[in-house]
């Protein structure tokens, strides 16, 4: 089943049924804020007071930072523009009883030439099965290059914050984005505190432990991974989120970040994947 619903607010989403998972897809920033697989708990948290609004991002899911990850681009907004665009629902097909596949699209505007001026067709794939499967790919429409940072800001739905391990990042390159160091990672990785971190020449797959619960996280595009949880202090200064949700989440994200960006030359593309189960 594959149906575009209405929340109260105007905010148009995509509901998609099969033998293998559920999700939902919100038109605003092809976002992913919804995937379960049939008999298991959610598999992304969502923020229980996240904003469904016109132009302001969802809290949780997998808001697609584009085409600026972070605060790189000064003028651009933090993540760039895309999670708070309306992208267009352009294909949707059931491949079989337990494949669904849908495409969305975004397109410059005079709106977006203003604060970034690029000519671009930015689409994304989604493939819902037992795995959650998004392709990112980016088309420079445009005469001239541009340069692109980018990520998809998977927030992962926890038990507690306490009992989340991330591996697959020992002996890794990382900047510390609170101390604004470079070290290298040591073994797995836990959560006491506020982290943010962006690892780099990551080839291999990131595995998130959580109790008996293991998300896979596997990245095609991509080299850079960013990990975060606000801890305590954060959490609370932050927008769409209660006090205490630190707890319930962590973010692992696929990236083009730091000295991973892309440079699009004119008619050229850059695809960035992940595959989660
Ligand atoms: O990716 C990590 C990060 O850049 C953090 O520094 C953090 O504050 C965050 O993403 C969430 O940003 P947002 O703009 O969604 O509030």
């Amino acid at each position: 089943m594959i149906e575009l619903k209405m929340l109260s607010n105007e905010i148009e989403y995509i509901e998609i049924k099969n033998e293998n998972a559920t999700a939902k897809i919100a038109l605003q920033g092809a976002h992913v804020f919804e995937y379960k697989r049939s008999r298991e708990d959610d598999l992304l948290w969502l923020s229980e007071v996240s904003d469904f609004e016109r132009g302001k991002a969802i809290r949780g899911g997998v808001p697609i930072c584009w085409p600026s990850f972070g605060a790189n681009n000064p003028e651009l907004p933090q993540h760039g523009f895309a999670r708070t665009s309306l992208f267009e629902l352009i294909s949707s097909s059931e491949i079989d009883t337990k494949t669904t596949e849908v495409e969305l699209r975004l397109r410059h505007t005079q709106e977006s030439l203003k604060v970034w001026n690029y000519k671009f067709d930015l689409l994304l794939k989604v493939t819902i099965t037992d795995k959650l499967t998004m392709e990112l790919k980016t088309i420079n429409t445009d005469e001239k290059e541009f340069k692109l940072t980018q990520a998809f800001h998977s927030y992962f739905k926890v038990s507690d914050i306490s009992n989340a391990v991330v591996k697959g990042l020992d002996k890794k390159l990382c900047f510390d984005t609170l101390t604004n160091r470079n070290f290298v990672q040591e073994g797995d990785i836990i959560f006491n505190q506020e982290f943010d971190k962006v690892y780099q020449k990551v080839d291999n797959e990131i595995i998130l432990n959580d109790k008996e619960k293991t998300i896979h996280i596997e990245n095609e595009g991509s080299s850079s991974i960013v990990v975060w949880n606000p801890w305590i202090d954060k959490c609370k200064r932050m927008s769409a989120m209660k006090n205490e949700a630190y707890k319930e989440f962590v973010c692992i994200e696929s990236a083009n970040a730091f000295e991973d960006f892309k440079v699009i030359k004119p008619k050229e593309s850059h695809t960035l994947k992940a595959i989660i189960y």
